[in-house]
């Protein structure tokens, strides 16, 4: 059986794109793939974050992991301050990365574009994909499955596999990109122009799997669409629309194009309170699950149960290269 690797980055409240981009594909892929899926606790200090949140946000995310449907009897499902394998093979790699290729990485152009860049920007921010390399080769992932923000990220990490391979032997297997055919950017309500996203502070454009149903529906109803008044596929001139027939078919599994066919001759008004409709009806047994389980003692126990099966992979994976580079006596 074939493994794969993914995880989030609970640097906030997990949102409808996490949903589709991500956890949903996690499920389907657990069906046929040795997966390991983790809480990237790590990569959530890169950026400020104050200590109460980033605890709720942890629990959190746990909590919707099995309130989806990944099960921790298929799954390794662990928090990856728990391994602290990631953190020592992130540092080797760091030395096998170059600060061109850093540069080049187009979350950190985005970033260090903003003012007081030199004051906010950490160096853990900077580096935190060869942390992400760290975190899929520890397993020796053949898939990563990812958004499309996370593509160039699992590049770097097939550069770093490559040039570590050349330069000291077979070690790491080198992983693929699986980008979900629909819904791997789902953008935000208010602005189809930008990704919905956790640190979006304006919460009108993200639908929170936290949100309740009257919130979702008024933010489905308030989302921006455009004069054409023709539901159609069309994400260049008709980007807000797109945007819902793209959450509409990744829910209901099937393309935009069938989602087109099924509301073309529906007003819009119509069209948003089909869509309102079918978050609602998929976040509803999520919902009741995630407040099941969140104050239940099982949280403790699964990431324990996860630690344990991912630590002698990655103690492991360490080991061979610690001794390939030299770093090792024994
Ligand atoms: N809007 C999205 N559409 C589709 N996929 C998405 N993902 C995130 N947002 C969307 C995918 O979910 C996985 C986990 O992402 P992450 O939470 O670890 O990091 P992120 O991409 O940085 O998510 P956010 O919400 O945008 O967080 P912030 O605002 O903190 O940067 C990834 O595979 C991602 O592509």
């Amino acid at each position: 059986m074939k493994t794969m690797l993914s995880g989030i980055k609970p640097s906030g409240q997990l949102h409808l794109g996490s949903y589709i981009g991500a956890i949903k594909q996690f499920v389907t892929y657990q069906e046929d793939y040795h997966m390991f899926v983790f809480i990237a606790n790590l990569h959530c200090i890169t950026l400020p974050i104050t200590p109460a949140e980033l605890t709720d946000n942890l629990r959190d995310c746990l909590a919707f992991y099995l309130a989806c449907g990944l099960d921790p009897e298929r799954s390794t499902i662990f928090l990856q301050t728990d391994v602290k394998e990631h953190a020592q093979l992130g540092f080797i790699l760091s030395c096998q990365t170059y600060l061109g290729e850093l540069n080049r990485m187009t979350q950190y152009k985005d970033k260090a574009q903003g003012k007081n860049r030199n004051d906010v920007l950490t160096a853990g921010f900077y580096t935190y994909p060869t942390l992400m390399a760290a975190d899929i080769l520890l397993y020796n992932a053949d898939y990563v499955p990812v958004g499309d923000d996370q593509k160039q990220h699992v590049e770097l990490t097939r550069d770093i596999a490559e040039r570590v391979n050349k330069r000291f032997g077979q070690i790491f297997s080198v992983p693929e990109p699986v980008i979900t055919k629909v819904g791997a950017r789902i953008m935000a309500l208010d602005n189809p122009a930008k990704k919905m996203s956790k640190s979006e502070h304006n919460t009108k454009g993200t639908i929170f799997l936290k949100d309740e149903p009257a919130a979702i529906r008024k933010k489905v109803m308030s989302a921006v669409t455009d004069m054409v008044n023709k539901v159609s596929y069309d994400p260049v001139n008709q980007p807000g629309i797109s945007n819902l027939l793209t959450i509409y078919a990744a829910l209901e599994g099937i393309t935009p194009q069938e989602a087109e066919a099924k509301f073309s001759s529906l007003q819009y008004g119509a069209f948003k309170s089909a869509v309102a409709d079918r978050i609602i009806e998929e976040f509803a047994p999520i919902q009741a699950r995630y407040r099941e389980i969140v104050g239940s003692g099982d949280l403790d126990r699964i990431l324990a149960k996860g630690a344990e099966k991912a630590r002698p992979i990655a103690a492991g994976t360490l080991k061979t290269i610690q001794k390939a580079i030299g770093l090792d006596i024994f």
